[in-house]
């Protein structure tokens, strides 16, 4: 079984406590931070971009996590600041050349992974299994925080454990992102995944600090 990974979705971050919050999850061993893109074509609406990703950067050492929501990202990855360590992933919609934008990822010593919406079937991944550290699966439809997770999504993290398994692809890792709340992320873990985005449903949620939140979490999974 995969290492169990946390990724704090940091759209959900209050920005005036920014720098408070990244010390606190350098104190809990946050593995990475989920930096989320968006351009306000591939989905409606903007969020966080190439200025966040610097700063992060150079602030802090805890890898990246992003995830472009863009469209044709194999042009605009240049743009972005990230290299060993980091994961970076591309969605399967999002453009024409997704081997192209894997490999552009992966010549800078970082950590590609294909994104699939959660109308997506895993058969896209077919020709790509040896290009990806990861597959992240969406369990809501991309753009905002605060939603509901899509059921069928369950059964799809299961299907693509088993589709990674059977095809000999035991080290690539299941990423879900969407209404990751505690109880949610114990089945999404009992069907496949190990990495887990944290948003207001965890992480973040209201219930508690996030120290006290990341805690609950790493012990929802055990
Ligand atoms: C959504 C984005 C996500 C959200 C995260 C929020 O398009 O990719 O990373 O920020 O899902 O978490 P929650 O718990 O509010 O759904
Ligand atoms: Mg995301």
């Amino acid at each position: 079984m995969l290492e169990n990974k946390l990724a704090p979705s940091m759209m959900c971050a209050d920005p005036f406590k920014l720098s408070d919050t990244l010390a606190d999850f350098k104190k809990c061993g946050i593995e990475y931070l989920h930096i989320d893109v968006m351009d306000g074509q591939f989905v409606p609406n903007f969020t966080l971009g190439t200025d966040y990703c610097r700063i992060l950067k150079k602030n802090t050492d805890i890898p990246l996590d992003i995830h472009l929501m863009i469209n044709d990202p194999e042009n605009k990855l240049s743009w972005f600041e990230f290299g060993e360590g980091d994961y970076v992933s591309v969605h399967a919609e999002s453009t024409k050349h997704l081997q192209r934008a894997l490999s552009l990822i992966k010549s800078r010593g970082a950590k590609p992974m294909v994104a699939i919406n959660p109308a997506t079937p895993i058969e896209v991944l077919e020709y790509v299994l040896d290009d990806i550290c990861g597959v992240l699966v969406m369990t809501v439809n991309p753009g905002f925080a605060g939603q509901k997770m899509i059921p069928a999504t369950f059964d799809k993290i299961k299907r693509l454990r088993e589709y990674l398994d059977a095809r000999g692809y035991r080290n690539v890792e299941i990423e879900v992102d969407g209404n990751v709340s505690f109880a949610n992320a114990l089945l999404m873990r009992e069907a496949g995944a190990n990495i887990f985005v944290g948003g207001t449903s965890s992480v973040f949620s209201s219930e508690g600090s996030i120290c006290e939140n990341i805690a609950r979490m790493r012990n929802s999974l055990k």
